[in-house]
């Protein structure tokens, strides 16, 4: 059965900028960002041509005017990427019922069932979008999840990309490993360290070496960087939390260095928040690892996910134990409206 799995990640191309820019003829050929004065004076995303200068998502907007003086800066309408983003989920579900959205502008659709070539389907699916939205997107084409989200990136903007099962091996061999889910930056420059950069190199660590290092995500790595992986493509999973964690290099020791990362987490949290859609919240929560692996958390109702509030309750959970910090997380619970599932964004 999973042999024989087609599986495609869809994502759209600078999707709140080629919004602006179809609606909006002035834009073409311009540096356009969406982002600014009413967020928190990052970028959220801007068009190739701005991308061009250097400027990326989450970019301070003083530093993305530096490298690109003639940006234009566009305020998210996020009420009208929420409407576009349900009309392309809907063209999905024509295709197949097996659609797992990421976030506002990707998802994965399992179209296993159809006998059809999953490269054409694909480019099928990307037309309709095109013609029916007048917007680009790319795809991504494989026998699993991973592989497929991967490809996606391979030829964007407005391409696709096909791994098929024979392909993995020399695919992988050579992926610098910070392609992979999970691997942040502080992590591939930990690797990197250790001479690791692709994920072939990876591959010559044992799963047992890589448990200890990383414990459980140890063991996903070790599949991970061999292409392997068997999660299902899971429909209607709407999500009940979303949380942002991190393991810290050194042990916090104090309230001065725990503040700050509490705030670097809490706006890497909004930053996801607004990117998945920004539903309505209604608790907030905090957890912490002592030095000795001993977990604490604490929560509070509340609709308005504030650094004050997080800050508070991560003082709260720290004062369990006189243990220095090796792990704090924070996040929000989503109000009311169906089915359980989590998503967790390690900040490694
Ligand atoms: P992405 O798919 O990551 O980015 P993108 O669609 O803008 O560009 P690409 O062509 O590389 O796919 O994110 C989708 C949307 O989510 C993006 O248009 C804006 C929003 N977003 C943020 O608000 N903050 C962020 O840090 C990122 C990465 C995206
Ligand atoms: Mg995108």
């Amino acid at each position: 059965m999973v042999e024989s799995r087609k599986i495609l990640h869809i994502d759209q191309d600078c999707f709140y900028a080629a919004v602006e820019m179809r609606d909006d003829h002035s834009l073409r050929g311009k540096p356009v960002a969406v982002g600014g004065a009413s967020g928190r004076g990052v970028v959220a995303t801007c068009n190739y041509r701005a991308r061009e200068f250097g400027v990326r998502s989450a970019m301070p907007v003083f530093i993305a005017k530096r490298q690109c003086p003639d940006l234009v800066l566009i305020e998210p309408r996020m009420n009208v990427y929420s409407e576009i983003s349900r009309e392309i989920r809907s063209i999905f579900h024509s295709y197949t019922a097996l659609v797992e959205p990421l976030s506002l502008d990707e998802a994965y659709l399992d179209i296993s069932h159809s006998k059809r070539d999953a490269f054409e389907v694909a480019a099928e699916i990307r037309q309709e979008i095109r013609e029916r939205l007048r917007l680009p997107s790319s795809a991504g084409v494989s026998y699993n999840k991973l592989l497929a989200k991967i490809a996606s990136g391979w030829n964007k903007p407005n391409g696709q990309f096909e791994v098929k099962r024979p392909e993995t091996a020399s695919f992988m061999e050579k992926l610098p490993v910070s392609q992979i889910w999970g691997v942040g930056p502080r992590m591939a420059e930990s690797l990197a360290h250790q001479g690791i950069t692709l994920c072939g190199q990876l591959q010559q660590w044992s799963l047992s070496d890589l448990v200890a290092r990383y414990g459980k995500f140890g063991s996903s790595l070790y599949e991970m960087c061999r292409g392997i992986d068997h999660r299902p493509v899971n429909p209607n999973r709407e999500r009940k939390s979303l949380s942002v964690e991190r393991t810290m290099t050194d042990l916090i020791e104090d309230r001065t260095e725990l503040f700050l990362q509490v705030e670097k987490i809490h706006s890497k949290l909004v930053e996801s928040h607004l990117r998945s859609g920004g539903r309505n919240v209604d608790g907030l929560f905090a957890k912490i690892k002592f030095s000795d692996f001993t977990e604490t958390s604490v929560s509070v109702k509340g609709t308005r996910p504030a650094l004050e509030t997080f800050r508070n309750l991560v003082e709260e959970a720290a004062s369990r134990s006189p243990k220095p910090i090796r792990l704090v997380g924070l996040g929000i619970r989503f109000a009311e409206s169906g089915r359980v599932e989590q998503l967790e964004l390690p900040l490694l």
